[in-house]
């Protein structure tokens, strides 16, 4: 049996470089984040780009990059500073990530970004055919890269190719927009398994091949010349253990093994004890509906002001694809709300949002997922949202209140957070207000069918799940094929 190969745009450690020695750093991100455990726990190697372009590599340390990289199970695509441009911040970010979310008026339909992503979707494919033996399992992950499987496939075509696509798959109406659309479509056909967040995103990408490829789909196999492709959905889940255990030791610490956040949490605790916070932590994105709910807490404490000082807001917002203006616009409008509502409601004893955009250290994430009351989350639009999950597994005594958009895909698992629509700021001030006066017990019982439901589907089961449907698929398209 093969080993098994994970390939993604970005691979989970990041390399910089200062006086010549070289740093490994680990990447922010829903993917790096969910996937480090299964990789840690395998032999297995992940392909995928360093973040340091060819300009930014100095010769004389490539060797030493490719070691520190193999050390790690890595093996790195190298992308030039142009190749970055159109495929990552062009065709990935200024095409594709505004169309499946549903921001049809931000999708850039430029020739130019297509060739590039055709072209290092090349690439990663061709580093997969020479890094790989025929018996190896390939898994695909994410809209970087739909070109690939159909690339491996061609000169592979008895691999074992799976794809999982992180964020929504729109519905037929959004994706037919895409000029590109069938050539999407046949990349990802070249896998066996395809798999989604949510079935309301594998039947989009179901309807979506029957009406562009005229494809034979009967429930959720695809027929395509002498192959069957399975298509399903998995929820993807979080590492529970590592949160619930980050949350007990963070109870457990003495004060002087604080962090200079948890002191300045304690002290507003300490020092307003009926002042509730509230908690959301996004990338700054426009798919995760930041502006919306800063003008959506404004909403609430002028309809319901005997709250004002009685809550926070606690905002973090970390950095994301600043290179892309629409990122740029979106960063200038939340520092504008921000200090507008600030700046007019704060009193000499409260501010009511506490605006941090940064990326913390892990701790500091614990810091503020435990110290807050409820969690706020409300994307227009998410793939799924592992900050709802994560929020509820630190939640060691099993009290606070998660507020989750329904446009989210944990939306569909999580039935006993409170769901909101995030365009409806009339339903969004009365659930806060509910979720701020919220007893205990119920906040208890909600909270423990989450919990029960997130510890039993972690991380690695939804990647083993994913790994056995793969194998099984395989083993009955083989014998499809035999016949
Ligand atoms: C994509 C899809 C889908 C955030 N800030 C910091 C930090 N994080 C970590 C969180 C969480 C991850 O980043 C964010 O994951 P999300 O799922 O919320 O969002 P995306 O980055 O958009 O991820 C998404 C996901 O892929 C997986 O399929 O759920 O829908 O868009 O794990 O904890 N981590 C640290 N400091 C921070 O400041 N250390």
């Amino acid at each position: 049996m093969g080993k098994t190969i994970i390939i993604s745009n970005r691979l989970p450690v990041q390399l910089q470089i200062s006086n010549g020695t070289i740093n490994a750093i680990p990447s922010v991100g829903g993917l790096a984040t969910g996937m480090k455990s299964v990789h840690s726990g395998s032999d297995g190697l992940w392909i995928g780009w360093s973040g340091l372009t060819d300009e930014e590599t100095p010769p004389e340390l490539e060797k030493d990059i490719d070691k520190a990289l193999a050390e790690n199970g890595c093996a790195n695509v190298k992308l030039n500073a142009e190749e970055i441009e159109g495929f990552y911040f062009g065709f990935s970010n200024r095409t594709v990530w505004p169309l499946f979310h549903y921001f049809l008026e931000y999708s850039e339909f430029e020739l130019d970004f297509w060739n590039t992503y055709k072209a290092v979707n090349q690439k990663f494919a061709d580093a997969i055919i020479e890094q790989s033996d025929e018996d190896d399992t390939i898994w695909v992950h994410d809209y970087q890269l739909m070109l690939v499987p159909q690339m491996v496939r061609e000169k592979r075509p008895n691999t074992t190719i799976g794809f999982f696509l992180h964020i929504p798959f729109p519905s037929y109406e959004i994706f037919r927009t895409l000029p590109w659309r069938e050539e999407i479509l046949e990349g990802l056909l070249g896998s066996d398994l395809i798999g989604f967040h949510t079935y309301d995103y594998e039947r989009h990408f179901l309807s979506s091949v029957r009406r562009l490829l005229g494809l034979d789909v009967s429930f959720n196999d695809i027929y395509l010349d002498n192959r069957v492709i399975k298509v399903d959905s998995f929820p993807m889940g979080i590492d529970y253990k590592k949160f619930r255990d980050a949350a007990i030791l963070h109870s457990s610490k003495s004060e002087d093994e604080r962090s200079d956040l948890q002191m300045r949490l304690d002290n507003h605790k300490a020092s307003a004890p009926d002042t509730k916070l509230i908690l959301s932590i996004d990338r700054l994105d426009y798919s995760k509906g930041i502006a919306k709910r800063i003008n959506a807490f404004e909403y609430f404490l002028n309809k319901y002001p005997e709250y004002r000082e009685k809550v926070r807001l606690i905002m973090l917002a970390v950095p994301s694809r600043s290179n892309v203006p629409q990122y740029q616009l979106l960063k200038k409008e939340i520092d504008e709300l921000v200090g507008r509502i600030n700046g007019e409601l704060s009193t000499v004893n409260w501010t009511p949002i506490w605006y941090f955009y940064r990326s913390l250290p892990f701790d500091n994430l614990i810091d503020l997922y435990t110290s807050s009351d409820i969690a706020w989350l409300t994307p227009l639009r998410d793939g799924m949202n592992l900050v709802a999950k994560e929020y509820i597994a630190t939640r060691t005594d099993k009290t606070g209140v998660l507020i989750l958009s329904e446009m989210a895909g944990s939306a569909y698992e999580m039935n006993e957070a409170l769901l909101i629509n995030p365009n409806n700021f009339e339903e969004q001030a009365d659930t806060l207000k509910k979720a701020l006066n919220m007893p205990v017990e119920e906040q208890i019982a909600r909270n423990e069918f989450l919990q029960n439901r997130l510890e039993r589907y972690n991380v690695e089961v939804w990647a083993k799940e994913f790994m056995r449907a793969l194998k099984e698929k395989k083993d009955v398209g083989s014998s499809f094929i035999s016949q």
